[in-house]
């Protein structure tokens, strides 16, 4: 890995969005090929924050600073994939469901997704059935990913995955969902593919639906 590349990881994993965003910036006028800056850059700094964060060795604010120096880079660097035709994991559609406030662990687990390539329509929080059957029949994610922290809201999840397969849509979509109420019983028990207990976990897992890992 050249020098440069592993500046930007430090960065990363450092959560430094400035020096983050001054060093992609760099490699992009130095002519560096943009997948390359996303690959060996970028997205090997967040590969060791999702390793340090399972293991408990760094917590939700500093991964939360690392969240927001991959966007400061991902930021320069998006239309130049995009443009280049670069790989993309596919689309997610992401939302904390009907009823409930709670976001930051939704984000991220988006963040944490978008670091493994995948494109994030994010729905926000307090997310009707109805909103995520209109962003499926837009946006044709190839997942959908459901938080919810309140064991009140949790149910909305089933509610949700019902008026998903009643729109016909079900097998359109693999369904993960996740948050602080939720375990892998609940998941099969309201019809969900699979259940992610953390960020890192949920990106794992939509990687594994989209035939990545
Ligand atoms: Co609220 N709140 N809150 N709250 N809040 C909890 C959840 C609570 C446990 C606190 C407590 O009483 N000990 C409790 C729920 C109790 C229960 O239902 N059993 C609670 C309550 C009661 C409430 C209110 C009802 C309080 C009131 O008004 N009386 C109210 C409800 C509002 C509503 O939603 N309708 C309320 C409001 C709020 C705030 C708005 C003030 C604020 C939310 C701000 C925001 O999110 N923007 C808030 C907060 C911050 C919390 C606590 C303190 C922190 C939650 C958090 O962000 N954790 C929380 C107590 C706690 O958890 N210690 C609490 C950090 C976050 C990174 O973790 O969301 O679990 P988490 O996400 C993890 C995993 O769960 C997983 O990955 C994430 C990263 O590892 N994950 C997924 C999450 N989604 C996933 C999806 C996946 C995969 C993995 O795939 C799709």
């Amino acid at each position: 890995m050249s020098r440069l590349l592993e500046r930007i990881s430090t960065c990363i994993l450092e959560g430094d969005a400035d020096k983050a965003a001054r060093l992609v910036q760099k490699a992009i006028d130095e002519g560096m090929a943009p997948g390359d800056i996303m690959d060996n850059g970028l997205l090997v700094g967040m590969g060791e924050v999702g390793v340090r964060f399972k293991a408990g060795d760094m917590f939700v604010p500093e991964v939360l600073m690392s969240a927001e120096a991959m966007q400061a880079g991902t930021i320069l660097l998006r239309p130049l994939l995009v443009a280049s035709g670069a790989r993309q994991a596919g689309k997610i559609l992401l939302g904390t469901v009907k009823g409930d406030l709670h976001d930051i662990g939704k984000n991220l687990v988006g963040m944490m997704c978008e670091g493994s390539g995948f494109e994030i329509i994010d729905l926000g929080f307090n997310a009707e059935p109805e909103k995520f059957v209109e962003a499926i029949k837009q946006h044709q994610p190839q997942v959908v990913g459901m938080s919810a922290m309140l064991t009140t809201t949790m149910r909305a999840m089933g509610y949700t995955i019902k008026a998903i397969e009643e729109a016909g849509l079900r097998d359109q979509v693999k369904i993960m969902v996740g948050g602080a109420p939720v375990d892998a019983d609940f998941a099969k028990r309201i019809g969900a593919d699979g259940y992610g207990s953390n960020a890192p976990a949920g990106a794992d897992l939509a990687k594994k639906f989209a035939g990545l890992a």
